[in-house]
């Protein structure tokens, strides 16, 4: 009988594993927890037209079909225009005889959407449009979405179209599988068995994707492979579009630009040689003939090691605008990156990047861009913007933010990064006096660039909750959100995102927005707190590991960025230091030529600080940083026993999930702030202050610390 009983229960609960295992991300479709609501919602919602013209159509009417059964828990019935309450055609479509309601069509652009409620005969009746079936989509997605928040359903009246063109997932994901800073299992492509095998998962991307307005894709890891480029793979990719396609996501690939030497048999990849040009138009072609919508190509070049034009003393822009002719007879792009830095080149590792681009604005054909990550070094927890931004008024930047949390606390720290992209975006460059921010330099305001677009290193891998912490779907969907809308706030998208993820309960909703909203600055006090950048452990980057100085290149140690010593902390990057300041527009520069002068959270990136400097709150800077240290650890705390307040009200596996999470991140932050500050204790040689708990163990014991199967940078 016990077993019986055991074996019941054990099946019990895997039934409830599987309820709520994160897979269905912010499409979970629940019925309507809200009787009065629900009951509204059955009224409004009664027969649906919905022409499936087209496979963009099909997949919206697939997509109705599934979420408005589920919110609603009956049976939806199609019905045509005349007697349908809700109608979702483009414009090409508008039925024979439709009295239309006052649509702005011209307003729309190629991708937007409009809904409209209306006085049909039949009764109150909504519409959605587009002009072209993909806005139609997204259309859908967003009238789920009001559903899903339980938002009203009357007198809509909505004209939504993305700032910017191009919004691009890149995966770094390798061939093998293998995600370079992938913290949520393997690659979700399983080349293996494509271009045969059609995961239920690819399809599911491509709905979650097309639900928050991604309309692109890079399969493949900048550190690239050129196999890829081979017929066999490019018959896999061919796969991928097909599926993707319905859902307006377009692919790209990494264009290894050594790959005419590895896989095209010649002995240069010059990008002026005729056979090397011949071998890339040749190749453009093939691609074409398999995918006609390839979007194009992403490169890392004379980056890191990877091979770029330079072997063969030619420009960046040089092997861009080779690539870019070769794609652009078929409408494709190049994307190429702006992540170079060289050990050999003995320049602070911040200005190098400029250095090189910058005086290639106006050079690059018209199909390229230079895509530039958001801060001169590399996505850590909080960087000053690139100096790029707004220096290039004739060359289109495309941004690159890091949604897998590489120096973010990876997949074990909730830390929603919605904050630090507005923070970006909301930079002013000065470049074109005062409110040329960021925003506008990505969304082309500021320099009329003639495409724009944004891209998000993806946080997707094949766990069964697709990004590790389930808190990390919600930096897939915010980058989403965002790209779509950037003057959408943080607390807006979380809120969108929490009641779809979690529900509708409005204490649940506020004490997760909460919890989410508090966790950015948590994160950069506990880890690098007042501009202090990139002394995670070497290699993985996991953990803190200020104190190392025998990494392979010298801009690769962690004393390279914080430089301290007897006398202070910081880099100095004013005039009598690396003098990276330069690289701003003088009015951006003003805020961050004096100690004073300087906002506190970047102090370090360009100032030395004496450690007994006065900082604004009085205390010394000593005192701060242990100031900002303990307050990350007890936000953590904080945000831990929040979370324990809700045991009930949100769903038992991913409550516990996340509760095992954030007991790490405690742990963690902890052993983040005990390690950093015994290290730069050593020379301050002051000590840290009374009625803080002191760190419990030595510091040879951090130092001594070892991980060396941490994940995400190695096989
Ligand atoms: O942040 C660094 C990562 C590398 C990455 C590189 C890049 C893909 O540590 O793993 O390589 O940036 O952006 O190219």
């Amino acid at each position: 009988m016990k077993k019986v009983c055991l074996a019941f229960s054990f099946f019990l609960v895997t039934i409830q594993v599987f309820a709520e295992d994160g897979y269905r991300l912010w499409l979970r479709y629940d019925k309507i927890s809200n009787a009065k609501l629900l009951q509204q919602y059955r009224q409004q919602v009664r027969n649906v037209y919905c022409p499936r013209v087209s496979p963009t159509l099909e997949a919206a009417w697939q997509e109705l079909n599934a979420g408005l059964e589920g919110l609603l828990q009956k049976k939806i019935n199609t019905g045509n225009a005349g007697n349908s309450s809700l109608l979702v055609f483009s414009r090409q479509h508008i039925p024979a005889g439709f009295s239309m309601p006052a649509v702005n069509y011209d307003s729309l652009g190629a991708e937007g959407y409009a809904i409209i409620s209306y006085k049909a005969a039949a009764g109150k009746a909504v519409i959605i449009t587009g002009n072209t079936h993909i806005g139609v989509l997204y259309g859908v997605f967003y009238f789920l979405r009001l559903m899903q928040t339980h938002q009203s359903l009357e007198k809509l009246s909505v004209h939504s179209k993305p700032a910017l063109q191009h919004r691009l997932l890149n995966h770094w994901d390798n061939l093998n599988r293998y995600v370079e800073r992938g913290y949520a299992g393997i690659s979700i492509f399983n080349w293996h068995t494509l271009p045969d095998y059609i995961d239920q998962r690819y399809i599911d991307y491509a709905r979650a994707n097309a639900s928050i307005g991604i309309n692109g894709t890079v399969l493949t890891n900048v550190n690239a492979n050129a196999l890829v480029l081979t017929r066999d793979y490019l018959v896999k990719v061919k796969a991928l579009a097909d599926v993707l396609r319905p859902y307006g996501i377009k692919v790209y690939l990494t264009a290894r630009f050594s790959a005419p030497i590895e896989i095209g048999k010649l002995s240069t990849a010059d990008p002026l040689n005729d056979s090397v040009k011949a071998w890339w138009n040749a190749k453009a072609q093939e691609i074409y003939q398999l995918i006609p919508d390839f979007g194009g190509f992403l490169v890392k070049a004379n980056s890191e090691g990877q091979p770029g034009p330079q072997k063969y003393l030619r420009t960046h822009a040089d092997g861009a605008n080779m690539l870019a002719n070769a794609v652009a007879p078929y409408g494709g792009m190049v994307m190429w990156r702006a992540f170079v830095y060289s050990n050999e080149t003995p320049e602070d590792r911040f200005k190098q990047a400029y250095n090189e681009f910058k005086p290639l604005d106006g050079q690059f054909s018209s199909n390229v861009f230079v895509q530039v990550k958001n801060g001169p070094v590399d996505f850590q927890p909080r960087e000053p913007v690139s100096p790029l931004f707004g220096a290039m008024p004739k060359t289109p930047l495309m941004m690159e933010l890091q949604l897998t949390q590489e120096y973010l606390g990876q997949s074990t720290h909730l830390v929603y990064e919605a904050p630090m992209f507005k923070e970006i975006f909301e930079t002013d460059t000065y470049r074109d006096g005062k409110g040329s921010t960021v925003a506008r330099v990505i969304d082309g305001s500021l320099h009329r660039y003639t495409q724009t677009g944004i891209a998000g290193v993806a946080n997707i891998g094949n766990d069964r909750n697709w990004t590790g912490h389930p808190f990390g779907q919600a930096n897939w969907y915010a980058f989403g959100r965002l790209a779509w809308d950037n003057r959408l706030t943080a607390a807006n998208i979380a809120d969108e995102w929490v009641r779809q993820t979690f529900g509708n309960n409005i204490e649940l909703v506020e004490s997760i927005k909460s919890i989410m909203l508090a966790s950015y600055e948590a994160m950069v006090n506990y880890m690098t707190p007042l501009g202090l950048n990139h002394i995670m452990g070497t290699g993985h980057h996991y953990g803190p590991a200020p104190w190392v100085t025998n990494a392979g290149r010298a801009d690769w140690n962690p004393v390279y960025y914080h430089r301290a010593d007897s006398t202070g902390l910081g880099f100095d990057r004013t005039a009598t230091g690396s003098n990276a300041l330069a690289q701003y527009a003088p009015a951006a520069q003003q805020q961050f030529l004096s100690i004073d002068s300087t906002p506190e959270k970047l102090l370090l990136w360009f100032h030395h600080v004496p450690w007994g400097f006065k900082m604004k709150s009085g205390r010394t800077l000593w005192a701060e940083l242990c100031h900002r240290y303990y307050s990350g650890v007890d936000s953590v705390k904080a945000m831990h026993q929040q979370w324990d307040k809700l045991a009930g009200k949100v769903d038992q596996e991913r409550f516990r999930q996340v509760q095992m999470l954030l007991a790490i991140q405690l742990k963690e932050a902890a052993w983040w702030r005990n390690a950093c500050l015994l290290y730069f204790q050593t020379f301050s040689k002051m000590p840290i202050p009374d009625g803080y708990e002191k760190p419990d163990q030595a510091l040879e014991y951090y130092m001594g610390q070892r991980f060396p199967y941490a994940p995400g940078n190695g096989l």
